[in-house]
């Protein structure tokens, strides 16, 4: 990946709280060479930022947006609202409730205005800088064998160490 690259993803969260959640969305796309970009944009304290974030996201060069946040999770939908870009969405895990909050706020899309919803906190965010690439993925045959690549490292990891014990 060039360092000139314009990023292609976009991750947002709610809060910088989230970051040692959606960090795990960087580092799979770290992982895959992908380039994305990273910002906090919360849909309760700075509703204006999202609306323009997300309203200009296509003209910004963005094909897809990660968007974590937690509790009432409004981030995802909001972004969604405002532009035709893929969301996917993911659910921080909050202390209250353990991320049942943010999960119900997130997935409960009304029909018409769709977020791909992830699993609740580090696998969901992890999964979601995976299925970001492999959006890209459909129109960049490198980063499709990288992706292939990745796969068959991981199925070989679980087949050469079969003993639950060691
Ligand atoms: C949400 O509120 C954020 O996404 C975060 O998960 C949660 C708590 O935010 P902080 O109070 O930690 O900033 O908007």
């Amino acid at each position: 990946m060039a360092a000139t690259d314009k990023p292609k993803v976009a991750i947002i969260m709610g809060s910088k709280s989230d970051w040692p959640t959606m960090k795990e969305a960087a580092d799979i796309l770290d992982k895959l060479g992908v380039a994305y970009h990273v910002e906090v944009v919360s849909a309760h304290r700075t509703p204006d930022k999202l609306m323009e974030f997300a309203g200009s996201a296509v003209d910004n060069g963005f094909e897809v947006i990660v968007a974590g946040a937690g509790g009432a999770a409004h981030l995802p939908g909001m972004a969604a609202s405002k532009t035709r870009l893929p969301v996917l969405g993911v659910p921080v895990q909050s202390k209250a409730l353990s991320g049942q909050d943010s999960l119900l706020s997130i997935v409960q899309m009304p029909r018409g205005v769709s977020v791909g919803t992830l699993a609740i906190g580090g696998a969901g965010a992890f999964n979601a800088g995976l299925m970001a690439a492999q959006i890209l993925a459909n129109s960049d045959a490198d980063l499709a064998a990288r992706i292939d690549a990745f796969r068959e490292e991981q199925t070989k990891t679980i087949l050469d160490g079969p003993d639950p014990r060691v």
